[in-house]
């Protein structure tokens, strides 16, 4: 088909590169941007979730359909359910990043908080830990071998109030300390092989 490589917008790689600047180059972007579009439904310039879904299933040995769910809603700012070139690579620079601390512990907030009450419950940190076990097909340690043990732990540490529920200020605060919680939710695919 000839010489068909394209670029980001002239706009849009402006403002990425006001925010990304320091951690990505043009190449790597470009790079982003050339599996975006591989990724992209015919005839169509953002992504909707089922295509979403794919791209992880791609990156992914075990089934990734419950945790790219999650991670779509989260990378789709404007909620209006396509994830478009800037969302998606912000999305990758926030989850992979270990620059924007306060950012960075927003967006995992948002990703365990499901049903955005401005809570974790035990419910929706459950969730996340079997979707990401499923998808990495990953053994959790064995100290808290289960989802729901797991879960225990992280509920005695990060509950202060003993509310049985984690708000943004227990999260943000203890999150310092216990790191697994965020590390769980890095996947990087093109730090896997
Ligand atoms: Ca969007
Ligand atoms: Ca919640
Ligand atoms: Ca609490």
């Amino acid at each position: 088909m000839g010489n068909k490589s394209s670029s980001p917008s002239p706009k849009t790689m402006k403002e990425l590169k006001q925010v990304l600047s320091e951690e990505y180059n043009n190449e790597e972007i470009q790079t982003w941007y050339d599996e975006f579009k591989a990724s992209l439904p015919r005839g169509q310039s953002s992504l909707p979730m089922e295509a979403f879904i794919k791209v992880y299933n791609r990156w992914f040995e075990g089934d990734s359909a419950n945790f790219a769910e999650r991670v779509f809603r989260v990378f789709d700012t404007d909620g209006n359910g396509q994830v478009d070139f800037k969302e998606f690579m912000m999305g990758i620079y926030v989850s992979g990043s270990p620059m924007d601390e306060e950012r960075k512990l927003d967006w995992a907030f948002r990703m365990y908080d499901m049903n955005g009450d401005g809570y974790i419950s035990r419910e929706e940190m459950q969730y996340m830990f079997k979707a990401i076990c499923r998808m990495t097909l990953a053994q959790l340690p064995e100290t808290h071998s289960t989802p729901e043990s797991l879960t225990d732990y992280f509920f005695e540490h990060f509950d202060e109030n003993k509310d049985d529920k984690i708000s943004i200020e227990e999260f943000i605060s203890k999150a310092k300390t216990y790191q697994e919680i965020i590390h769980m939710l890095e996947v990087d695919p093109f730090l896997e092989d």
